[in-house]
């Protein structure tokens, strides 16, 4: 087991009754969201007096241990005049993305909704004046996307009892227990009380916070909105879902639920200068073998200090939303598939009529195994270690429909060790061409199985 499954596993245990909690069907269904980072970090962008501060772009005031007077500054620069919910909202969805979550507190306690709590926040302390999150709430309910907000609990480097900031305040004068019960809980009572239905509320970097504050965290948010989900680094083992390690996948199936936050280059918060922009490959196949082995992706955007998401951003998530848009029913709604560990890509599974896969309308038909083909075989003979199943037919997903058989058909052999599944010889989709297996029968495949070829 890697550190990564064990991280997950450890998590679930604690919470294995969830693990059939129906609050999370739309979620388990959803598989792909949208992560944004904004916050007034964006204005220095990576830079602070002339230096390259190194690391990610959001944690420039520790890293530069910014004062806290100075840092607090920046709100008076801050005027995103380009922001528009209804772009951003439509690049999730264009993307094929079910859900946003957006950065209401980060680590450096700046409040980017408005609240009552304090006036260190968006609308009282910046020129912009406006909720950006009471538009994304309105915008999210408009075009049908969920939205929840990512929320810092423990790290606050300008409140002085958070946690974090030993440059402006001394750790052991803090009142941490009074920061969470003064400040962090009307705050959460505020953010779950003023933009409708919140679908999860994502805590972040648990470190001090103790099992009694965690679960009183979780009972507010439940108690608030019962069908709000909370994610696992509100610390303690507790919460709705484990959390994987930044940008970490599992090595093989994981029997929980579980995400994995991933940056899009290195950055969360946008870095002038960070330009590792992943490909659009790179990204589908990740999205693809997360949904193998049970997770979700939660993608990160950071948008700069004028509202605008990177146009690299951008451009591979409009990438993303076009593979989706041929074959999305390969992701959304799967469970593992039947076949792990494969040579040449990754397998989803989408129960049979009478089995739907929750939340999901029965499919009417049977059991459909997607065999996601990242290296094609050469000469288009496809191995498929299924020994013991009996394919009704197999079809490329996405190729034009005929009016017999609803997509053009592939021929199948049965061999003693497995099927062969004979396709063109050129891979119709260089980064991953999805070939459906119809099972005759209730397949019942179960997932777990390894390609015994490797
Ligand atoms: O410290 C944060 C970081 O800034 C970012 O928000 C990520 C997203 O998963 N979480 C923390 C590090 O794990």
């Amino acid at each position: 087991m890697t550190t990564e499954e064990g991280v997950i596993r450890e998590a679930q245990r604690q919470r294995a009754d969830a693990r059939h909690d129906p609050r999370l069907d739309w979620w388990r269904d959803a598989k792909f969201g949208m992560f944004i980072h904004w916050g007034l970090y964006a204005i220095p962008a990576g830079e602070w007096q002339g230096q390259a501060i190194p690391g990610i772009g959001e944690w420039i005031m520790l890293r530069a241990r910014i004062p806290v007077a100075e840092y607090e500054r920046l709100a008076a620069q801050f005027n995103p005049v380009q922001f528009d919910a209804a772009q951003w909202v439509s690049l999730a969805k264009r993307a094929g993305q079910k859900y946003l979550v957006i950065t209401a507190k980060h680590h450096d306690g700046f409040c980017m909704f408005h609240s009552k709590v304090g006036r260190y926040n968006i609308v009282d302390a910046t020129p912009f004046g406006r909720d950006p999150m009471k538009e994304l709430a309105a915008e999210c309910a408009r075009q049908g996307i969920k939205l929840g907000f990512y929320y810092s609990q423990t790290q606050d480097w300008h409140h002085p009892d958070g946690d974090g900031n030993d440059w402006d305040f001394s750790p052991e004068t803090k009142d941490f227990a009074g920061y969470i019960e003064n400040y962090v809980k009307p705050q959460v009572r505020e953010l779950l009380t003023n933009y409708g239905p919140v679908c999860l509320i994502w805590f972040d970097t648990p470190k001090v916070i103790t099992p009694e504050q965690s679960r009183s965290l979780v009972d507010l948010v439940h108690q608030l909105q019962p069908d709000c989900l909370v994610n696992g680094r509100i610390g303690n083992a507790l919460g709705d879902y484990a959390e994987a390690r930044d940008n970490a996948i599992p090595d093989t199936l994981v029997d929980a639920d579980w995400e994995t936050p991933a940056t899009i280059n290195d950055t969360w918060g946008y870095k002038r200068d960070d330009q590792r922009w992943k490909s659009p490959q790179e990204l589908i196949r990740k999205l693809v073998d997360i949904a193998s082995k049970g997770g979700n992706y939660l993608l990160n955007v950071g948008p700069t200090a004028e509202g605008v998401i990177p146009q690299p951003s951008v451009e591979r998530l409009l990438a993303v939303g076009e593979w989706l848009g041929r074959n999305g029913e390969s992701v959304y709604g799967t469970r593992p598939g039947p076949l792990q560990g494969l040579a040449w890509g990754r397998s989803t599974v989408r129960p049979a009529s009478g089995e739907p896969a929750s939340g999901e309308p029965a499919s009417g038909g049977p059991e459909r195994v997607y065999l996601h083909v990242f290296d094609w075989p050469a000469g288009g003979a496809l191995h498929v270690p299924l020994p013991h199943h009996r394919v009704h037919r197999a079809l490329l997903l996405g190729s034009p429909p005929s009016a017999s058989d609803g997509g053009a058909t592939l021929p199948v052999t049965a061999g003693p060790e497995g099927l062969t599944v004979q396709g063109p010889p050129v891979a119709p989709d260089a980064v991953d061409t999805v070939v459906v297996l119809e099972l005759a029968g209730n397949g019942a495949t179960g997932p777990g199985r390894r390609d015994p070829s490797r």
